[in-house]
Order: structure tokens, then sequence, then C-alpha cells
């Protein structure tokens, strides 16, 4: 499978391609627009979310609710166009002054963005924009839908945000407030904490970044590879989460505190049981050794910067005069972790289902599904 997206944040839409997806997968366009409600959710977000009310609309690939097995094209459109046309306008008529950017934020594509392509910042910031993200959790979803027929489970929270940590629990209670939290957290306390750091950050014109959690449940072992270095699954996954705007570092299961441990604090063991099959006492690994998942959760987590837009800048140098001057201010968000959640949680997704459609080759749903159960009987029955 392979998948291209192009838009501008205030373009008229958002687009997407994807192909390689079987045909006869159940695909149902609420559950998208749900993935797309949730991502535009959180306290942290600025003004440009209340404008903006995400669907998208399928224009191929899919009829009467199930894949065709063409290549399936996804438009999402962005409600702020009408305020931007003019100055957007692809032909002689753009409006290229009132918006120009000659102060680049530092944190941002702006500055390098123009000198790569000697082009305006303002096109630079454009496509860097995290607005991209909603046209990939559009195209994610699709992969989530076909995981969850598998049976394979996604989930994530919010680890921290700034210089709040929560006292994270895996019960289901803790789970359900999860889900429940605007913040995508399970701790009461720590959630208050959110609400008072997030005001301050406000307060000064600060913005706030976080940690992040992905748990990807009811895998079979054997997806990716240890073969070649470009079929390690835990390395596509990170390529994957690191793309995403704002993510500056990924790590699997115990990640870095792997390292301050001796290694029999730190490997699985390995037990069995008639009818389960191979399983381990532990999950440091993260689900995933020799680049392959071993049935284990994948644990993924990702820390993201806070974002660079702050409407009390930092210094930068004026792109016409290089006077030294304060970074130009864009309308922002203060704080998007939640919704970097939904993002991750998609990207994610589409790895996990190309890697199993690499292990179980289908032009159909059918021939993917029998697949993934016989394995799933072999693998238990050892
Ligand atoms: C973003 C700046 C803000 C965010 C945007 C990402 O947009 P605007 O410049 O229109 O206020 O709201 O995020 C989205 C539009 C979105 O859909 O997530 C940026 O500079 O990256």
């Amino acid at each position: 499978m392979r998948y291209l997206t192009a838009g501008e944040s205030h373009g008229p839409k958002l687009v997407g391609i994807l192909e390689g997806v079987p045909s006869g997968a159940k695909i149902d366009k609420e559950t998208i627009d749900q993935a797309l409600q949730e991502r535009q959710k959180g306290p942290g977000r600025g003004g440009r979310m209340k404008i903006e009310k995400d669907q998208v609309t399928i224009l191929s690939g899919v009829r009467g609710g199930l894949t065709t097995g063409a290549p399936i094209a996804l438009e999402i459109i962005n409600r702020d166009w009408a305020n931007w046309e003019k100055i957007m306008a692809w032909g002689d008529e753009a409006d290229l002054e009132s918006r120009k950017v000659i102060t680049p934020r530092p944190g941002h594509a702006d500055l390098t963005g123009h000198l790569k392509y000697r082009t305006e910042v303002r096109n630079v910031l454009e496509r860097a924009s995290a607005r991209e993200t909603a046209m990939r959790v559009a195209i994610g979803n699709i992969a989530v839908q076909i995981l969850e027929a598998l049976g394979v489970e996604i989930r994530g929270q919010v680890l921290s945000v700034g210089k709040v940590r929560m006292n994270s629990e895996d019960t289901p209670e803790y789970w359900q407030r999860v889900q429940a939290s605007e913040w995508k957290v399970g701790d009461p306390q720590g959630e208050e904490a959110l609400y008072t750091q997030l005001q301050e950050a406000r307060s000064k014109g600060e913005s706030l970044g976080g940690v992040l959690q992905i748990q990807v449940q009811n895998l079979l072992p054997g997806l990716g590879s240890y073969v070649q270095w470009d079929r390690k699954l835990d390395g596509r996954l990170a390529q994957a989460v690191l793309s995403v705007q704002a993510i500056k570092g990924v790590a699997f299961g115990m990640g870095f505190a792997a390292g301050q441990h001796f290694g029999s604090e730190v490997h699985d063991p390995i037990g069995y049981d008639s009818g389960r099959g191979y399983y381990r006492y532990s999950n440091n690994a993260g689900g995933i050794e020799g680049g392959m998942t071993n049935g284990e959760p994948v644990i993924i987590e990702a820390v993201m910067k806070p974002i660079p837009t702050l409407y009390s800048p930092l210094s930068t140098v004026n792109l016409e005069t290089k006077e030294v001057m304060e970074a130009s201010v864009e309308r922002s968000d203060v704080c998007a972790v939640p919704a970097a959640l939904v993002v991750l949680k998609h990207v994610a997704a589409w790895e996990i289902l190309q890697a199993i459609l690499e292990k179980f080759p289908a032009d159909t749903w059918d021939e993917l599904d029998k697949a993934w159960q016989d394995y799933k009987r072999f693998v238990s029955e050892q």
C-alpha cells in the first residue's frame, strides 16, 4: 500500500490518494468522520478549530460501503478557505502581499523551507502546517477499520504535557477515563493540573508539548522482518511517527530506560501455555524483537515539541532588512498533544496494516481474513 497527500492549510481542500487496499473491505464514512472530529478536539486548540468541521468525501475506490481494489481518493474541505480565497488563489489574481511572512518563526519550517525552495515563507508554512494531518487521519482510518475487522485494536493515551506527568494505570477504568477525557488522560488529578498549566501557558503567550503513547493489541508474531534494514517494523513505525509535525522522538516499550538496566531486567522471559502458545512474562521490548512483532502489544512512545508559533515570540531576522526582530505571530494552538495522539494512532495503523499485507499478500478482504485466521490458529497450536 502507499499514499500521497496534497493541500495547503488555507487552500480549498486537502486531498489524498491511497492504493493497495484489498477489495471487499467494509468502510464506514461516519467512522472516518468521527476520527476527524476527535483530531479537532483538545482544550489547547486555537481559533481555527472553531471554523473547521472536518468531514471526508470519498471520491473513488469505495462502492456500496466496500472497497473495490481501485485507488481510493479522499478530500476534506478547508472551511477557512473562504477567508483566504484571494490570498491563496493559484492564478494571477492572487494577493501575494497581504499575508506575506518576512519574520520566520524559530522551530517552524519557515526559514529553511524559504532557502531550500527559494519561495515566500507563506508557501512553506502553508504546506508544513499540521493541517495536513487531517488527511493522514482519514487515510489511516481506512487501515484502522480493516485492522478492527481482523481483531487488532489501537488505543492511545497522553502520558505528560509540559511538566505535568500522569499517574498512568493499566486498568479498564483508567482506559475508560482516557476515552472520555478531553486531554486523553485517565488521571483526574493530573487532568486538573493540565488545565491550570494550559491557562498559565496561554497567559504567557507560550505553547506546550508532551509525551504520548500508542498501544496496538491482538497482533500476531512475525509482522515485519529482520532480514533487511528497511523491512524492520520498528524502523517503519518510527519513520511514520516522526513524520508527524512536531514529533521529535520515538521509543518502543521500555525505550531509553533500557540503557540504564542490566540485560536480565530488560529482556522479556518466554512462557508457554497450551491453547495460548508462547507468550512473555513482561513487555519491555514493546512487542517488537528483531524488527518483528513478537505477539505482545506494540507499545510506542513519542515526544511532541511545543508548537513553534508563540504569542510572545522569540527573536528572528527580517528576511528583507536583516534586522533582528520578533518572529511573526500566526493564529495557532497553545497545545495540540491530544490531537497528535489521534494522528499517531492513524499513522501507526497504516504501517501495521502494511506489514500484515506483506506477510499475507491479498487482493481481497476474504483472502486476507482467511490467511490471518489460519495463521492465528497455527500460532496458538504450537
Ligand atoms: C497550524 C496552525 C493553526 C492550527 C493548524 C496547524 O492553523 P491556523 O494557522 O489556520 O490558525 O490550527 O492546525 C490545523 C489547521 C489542524 O487542522 O490541525 C500550523 O502552523 O501548523
